[in-house]
């Protein structure tokens, strides 16, 4: 399998930089966006800071008054987050010239997958070289790019090397990379789970990868094989493209892989519901469903089919989910992962609903209203008999 190659790209001390580049008497100072310090009496937190700042000790969400007893010379600054959000779009649309496969995750941040286009510009790293180039010239900003063939490691690349870095970390170097990297590195290891792990006497991310899942499981939860596979380099996220409605998704990875068709329906259900309320609160109705399964040897096959009419009720979605699965399902498979997912949106659900029956408008209202309970009292609040 050809592995992919996506992109992180963060933007360098974000707020601070396009202070810094607007008031160049600012270059080279601790530089704090916040709250108002108050001569140390103020409240609220730091925003971000310049990386003269960094040094002596401040950073994001500290408290402005600590701020100021650290650095209280610093020049601090309330910041505009207008102007922000348009150097933000700036920044996008450079990004949106090298490809159009983009997962916008903060005002200053993305991941690219560059698969498919990085050849125009030769090689991924001449490709994010050229981007950074033109952020350079453009915005007269810096940022720092990681390049890996998953999401996480990515992020982490980028991170690493920060400011004004661009890291790659090929295929056959992700472990060499993760391995030395204390555990809090990785995705999804707040505070509360580094204690766990480090009090079983897991510290990098290596250790972590050659540890036992059932332990882990034993410990942790589900979390523990996620996270044993992110620290062998596996993340099954994709870029996930969020310019436009194209498609609304959900997976499920098991924690073990599984052989119980009991198990595969109920999560194929759960996959449906989560589908069908998503589609409803876009307004949005699909007319082809695509069943993704992962096997034990990581061979993953979609199976696709479409509806005579748009829909986005759970029932049809479901049905179809399984029918597909039933169709591919041999009784020696091991199953790792599903997903169920509903494209082809093109005509607009307000024009399709002015053909409905009374009936079909009636099942919507029932449906809006579980939506409504479920959002104010939790997923619990209203289960759904499933008819296998
Ligand atoms: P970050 O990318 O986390 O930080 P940064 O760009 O300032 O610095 P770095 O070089 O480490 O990436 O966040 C981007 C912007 O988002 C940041 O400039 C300010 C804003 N922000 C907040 O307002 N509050 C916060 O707690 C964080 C983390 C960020
Ligand atoms: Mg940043």
């Amino acid at each position: 399998m050809k592995s992919k190659v996506i992109a992180h790209m963060d933007m360098d001390a974000f707020f601070a930089a396009v202070e810094q580049r607007d008031n160049p008497s600012l270059k080279g100072q601790p530089v704090i966006i916040g709250a108002d310090p108050k001569g140390g009496e103020g409240r609220g937190v730091v925003s971000t800071c310049s990386y003269e700042a960094r040094k002596y000790g401040i950073h994001s969400a500290m408290p402005i008054s600590i701020a100021y007893r650290k650095c209280s010379h610093g020049v601090f600054l309330r910041g505009s987050a207008r102007k922000y959000k348009q150097v933000s779009s700036q920044i996008f649309d450079i990004l949106y010239d090298f490809t159009p496969d983009m997962e916008l995750v903060s005002v200053d941040e993305a991941f690219l997958d560059i698969t498919g286009s990085y050849h125009f510009y030769q090689t991924p790293y001449k490709t994010c070289l050229a981007i950074k180039d033109r952020i350079k010239k453009e915005a007269r900003l810096t940022a720092s790019i990681g390049i890996a063939p998953v999401k996480m490691v990515a992020k982490i690349a980028s991170d690493l090397c920060k400011p004004d870095g661009l890291l790659e970390i090929r295929p056959g170097k992700v472990l060499d990379f993760l391995w030395p990297l204390p555990i809090e590195k990785l995705w999804g290891v707040g505070q509360q789970t580094q204690k766990t792990l480090n009090a079983m006497g897991i510290r990098t991310i290596g250790e972590l990868a050659k540890y036992s899942v059932e332990k882990l499981n034993a410990r942790l939860g589900v979390h523990g094989r996620h996270l044993s596979d992110l620290a062998n380099g596996i993340d099954e996220r994709d870029v996930y493209v969020d310019d436009e409605i194209k498609s609304v998704s959900h997976e499920h990875t098991f924690e073990k892989d599984i052989a119980d068709l009991s198990e595969v329906y109920g999560i194929l259900s759960f996959l449906s519901e989560k589908v069908s309320r998503r589609l409803r609160k876009y307004e949005l109705k699909g007319k082809t469903i695509t069943l993704k399964v992962r096997l034990s040897d990581f061979k993953t096959v979609t199976r696709t089919h479409t509806f005579d009419e748009r829909v986005n009720f759970f029932d049809n979605i479901y049905k179809q989910a399984k029918g597909l699965f039933d169709a591919y399902y041999k009784p020696s498979m091991r199953i790792r992962l599903l997903g169920v997912r509903m494209s082809n949106f093109d005509d607009p659900y307000v024009q399709e609903s002015l053909f409905e029956s009374p009936v079909a408008r009636k099942r919507e209202k029932v449906h809006k209203a579980i939506d409504l309970i479920k959002d104010k009292f939790g997923e619990g609040a209203i289960r759904r008999a499933r008819n296998n």
